[in-house]
């Protein structure tokens, strides 16, 4: 293998900017050569998991199958970043525990929920407001950050860029030979 790989799990409230900002890092990394493989919603629950809702247990086992396809990723020396919500640090230690703590990076996108609901790209903050989306991370369901992630990103204060730049730094001396 040319490169060691490392899991970086992105989490944070919807419209946080996880998938932004993991987009974002995938390409800088296609673009120093290294093998890199994005999972997130559109690519996980239109798929593999497109028979879990967002109930405490579903998103437990949405997360605990992420991990065990993620871990085959890692395992392939192929860098993994995975952009779920992840809501608590009882889904966030059993994708650790799966994958290998020494592989694992857990990244907090703690952009403030009042930001999050006041971009509410899809709308979903207002539906889950009016009560037509049950189980909302942030309204009506918890989100519990992370006790010591090894980064934190609040995209209400950073552009994209130094968000990724904070990554790459994070990420590249490990990955290195
Ligand atoms: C949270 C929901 C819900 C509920 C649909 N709660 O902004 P999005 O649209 O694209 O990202 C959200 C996505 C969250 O899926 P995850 O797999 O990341 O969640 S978890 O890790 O908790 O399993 C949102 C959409 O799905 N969505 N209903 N009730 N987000």
């Amino acid at each position: 293998l040319k490169q060691k790989s490392v899991m970086v799990w992105f989490t944070g409230l919807s419209g946080s900017g996880k998938s932004t900002i993991a987009i974002a890092l995938e390409r800088e990394l296609h673009r120093r050569g290294l093998l890199c493989r994005l999972l997130d919603g559109d690519n996980i629950r239109s798929g593999i998991n497109n028979n879990l809702g967002f109930s405490a247990e579903d998103r437990k086992e949405n997360i605990r199958r992420i991990a065990e396809v993620s871990k085959l990723f890692i395992d392939s020396g192929i860098i993994t970043l995975a952009a779920f919500i992840s809501p608590s640090n009882e889904m966030r230690k059993m994708a650790a525990d799966i994958i290998g703590k020494d592989d694992f990076l857990e990244v907090f996108v703690s952009t403030p929920l009042a930001e999050c609901e006041r971009r509410d790209v899809k709308g979903l903050y207002a539906k889950a407001r009016e009560g037509k989306i049950q189980n909302f991370t942030g309204i009506s369901a918890p989100f519990e950050a992370p006790e010591s992630p090894a980064l934190s990103l609040d995209t209400s204060q950073l552009s994209i860029q130094e968000s990724v730049q904070a990554l790459l730094d994070l990420i590249l001396p490990r990955v290195k030979n």
